[in-house]
């Protein structure tokens, strides 16, 4: 088994260490609005990565958004799900296995990006600060 290797970010890190040891019960919104936090494999390094995202429901599924706050460049959780598409989502005290598929056409993206900002209206402000095309996964229960 891979070890866990927590992301550099500090305050990301601490929220998903408070929200990981109190079973979802603690640390799982962020500004007021519900935090999931999804397990991958790192690409490069196999390591087990953590990243925490807003959740945006879509029915059983889960859409992530890869806004970053609309920095100039994708994170680099992005190539881990584009590489192995197996991931677990913990949203609360639930814990889902989930395969993820990168969302490409037109319309479904236009949908599920109307679901995003519905649930988080900042990803609108991250769009339009961004000239890059902020990358939208859908994970589907496994
Ligand atoms: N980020 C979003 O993009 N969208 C959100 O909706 C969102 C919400 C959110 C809510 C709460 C919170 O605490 C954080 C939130 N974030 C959100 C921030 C999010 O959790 C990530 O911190 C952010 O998206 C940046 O992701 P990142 O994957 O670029 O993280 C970097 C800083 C990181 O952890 N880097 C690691 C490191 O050691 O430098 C490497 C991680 C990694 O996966 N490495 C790969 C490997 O093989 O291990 C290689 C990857 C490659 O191909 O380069």
């Amino acid at each position: 088994m891979a070890d866990y290797v927590p992301t550099p970010v500090k305050w990301v890190r601490e929220q998903i260490e408070l929200y990981e040891s109190s079973g979802g019960t603690q640390g799982t919104e962020l500004g007021g609005r519900p935090v999931i936090v999804v397990t991958h494999n790192g690409n490069r390094t196999g390591a087990i990565r953590k990243t925490a995202l807003m959740r945006v429901k879509d029915g059983d599924s889960y859409v992530l958004v890869a806004s970053q706050g609309g920095a100039p460049k994708n994170p680099v959780w992005v190539y881990n799900l584009r590489a192995d598409a197996d991931v677990e989502i913990r949203d609360m005290t639930e814990v889902h296995r989930m395969r993820v598929r990168e969302v490409d056409d037109a319309e479904e993206r236009a949908r599920v990006w109307a679901l995003a900002v519905a649930a988080f209206p900042p990803y609108e402000d991250y769009k339009n600060k961004t000239s890059r095309t902020i990358p939208v996964f859908i994970a589907e229960p496994a």
